[in-house]
């Protein structure tokens, strides 16, 4: 049995690069509480990612939930059904009913036009995805919150280093919320962060993540904790220093799929962000009708063959026994997410993966 492909592996730096920051860890006794490496990943990721203020979480889901807490968003929430469940399940624990609204079919990403429809007097702000790290239609979701006074809130798991003609992706919306989980282009082992627009605000996060604590006897909210620790800042501040070649070699990647794909009939690779500005996060292909074999054929396929790709997202949230009972979960709302959860497949995409493991997923998916 050949060696197995999965859809991502982790970048590790060498391991005996880790060795004195553990060592510094053992010394000062400092686990976590902000600690220094804590403080140190945050201004270097504020630096890197070209943004003022961040508070780092011990992973996405808990970040998605305090940024919720912290805009105090309460009844109803307009999101996209094609996501990882994680962005929906947010709302579950904050007791807002998600409002399933319908993506573009050529971004994925929640379509503008379909948003003003789903609004009701209840909605108090809007819960987009950067999905696959394309970026959303930011300008458009930003006119429609602001004509009705809506927060925004971008699930930005997936868009670690995303930039626009502006900057970095992540200063639009209220809040952004990272993930630094073991999958994504940045991790932590396990991790995340929200991107906050001020110091105050910051603080208050700061503060929920931290059971509402304001000094030793003062508890101002009520807080959880989500506080990233010591080791897995330590492990950011190290994967830091790669990350430049990570996203070089995942741009490779990229290029050898488009470029070997490119005219395999009924294979349709989203489209590319502009160079300058990819991550290169995922590799989604669309398996189309006038291909061979269905999606799922093809997954199985490349599975007999110890290749795993993902069906990065099928089902649908909305399509989840907690949530398809929503009037907005019918699927006859939802055509295009529908549609794409049938036919995206999430090709391997990672730092180590070789040009003839490439060759043989692309040369398997040309000649089926
Ligand atoms: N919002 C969005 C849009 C998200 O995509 C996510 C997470 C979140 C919010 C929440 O953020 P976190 O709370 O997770 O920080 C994975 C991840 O667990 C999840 O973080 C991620 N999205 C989601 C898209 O993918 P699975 O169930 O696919 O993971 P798993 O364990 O099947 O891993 C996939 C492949 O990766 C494996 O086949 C092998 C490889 N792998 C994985 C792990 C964990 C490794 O080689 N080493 C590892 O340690 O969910």
């Amino acid at each position: 049995m050949k060696k197995p492909i999965y859809v991502t592996k982790p970048y590790l730096p060498p391991l005996e690069e880790f060795i004195p920051y553990l060592q510094e860890i053992w010394e000062s006794g400092v686990l976590t509480n902000g600690g220094p490496f804590h403080k140190q990943l945050e201004e270097a990721l504020c630096k890197y990612l070209g943004v003022e203020h961040i508070a780092l979480f011990a992973n996405g889901t808990i970040a998605l939930i305090t940024a919720l807490q912290a805009l105090r968003i309460t009844g109803e929430v307009i999101t996209t059904p094609y996501s990882f469940i994680a962005t929906t399940h947010s709302l579950h624990w904050n007791g807002i009913k998600p409002v399933f609204s319908d993506v573009d079919p050529d971004t994925l990403n929640l379509d503008p036009e379909k948003i003003e429809a789903a609004i009701t007097p209840q909605t108090t702000a809007i819960l987009p995805v950067h999905c696959y790290g394309h970026p959303c239609d930011v300008d458009a979701i930003q006119q429609i919150a602001d004509n009705y006074n809506l927060r925004v809130i971008y699930d930005a798991a997936h868009a670690f280093g995303v930039q626009d003609e502006g900057g970095s992706l992540l200063r639009h919306g209220d809040l952004s919320v990272l993930s630094f989980h073991a999958t994504k282009v940045f991790n932590t082992f396990e991790g995340g962060a929200i991107i906050c627009p001020d110091a105050k605000t910051k603080l208050l996060i700061d503060r929920l993540k931290n059971f509402g604590i304001e000094d030793e006897t003062t508890v101002v909210a009520a807080g959880i904790n989500g506080k990233m620790s010591e080791f897995n800042a330590a492990l950011g501040l190290l994967q830091l220093n790669y990350i430049k070649q990570v996203l070089e070699h995942r741009k490779m990647v990229d290029i050898a799929y488009r470029e070997r794909l490119k005219d395999v009939k009924g294979i349709r690779c989203l489209q590319a962000v502009k160079g300058e500005f990819s991550n290169y996060a995922y590799f989604p292909i669309l398996v189309e009708g006038d291909y061979s074999i269905s999606r799922d054929e093809l997954y199985y396929l490349l599975k007999d063959e110890n290749i795993h790709p993902r069906r990065y997202f099928y089902p649908l949230i909305s399509e989840f026994p907690t949530y398809r009972g929503l009037s907005s979960a019918h699927p006859d709302n939802l055509p295009n997410a529908v549609d794409a959860a049938h036919k995206v497949l999430c090709l391997p995409i990672y730092p180590e993966l070789e040009a003839e493991q490439i060759d043989t997923i692309t040369q398997i998916i040309a000649s089926t």
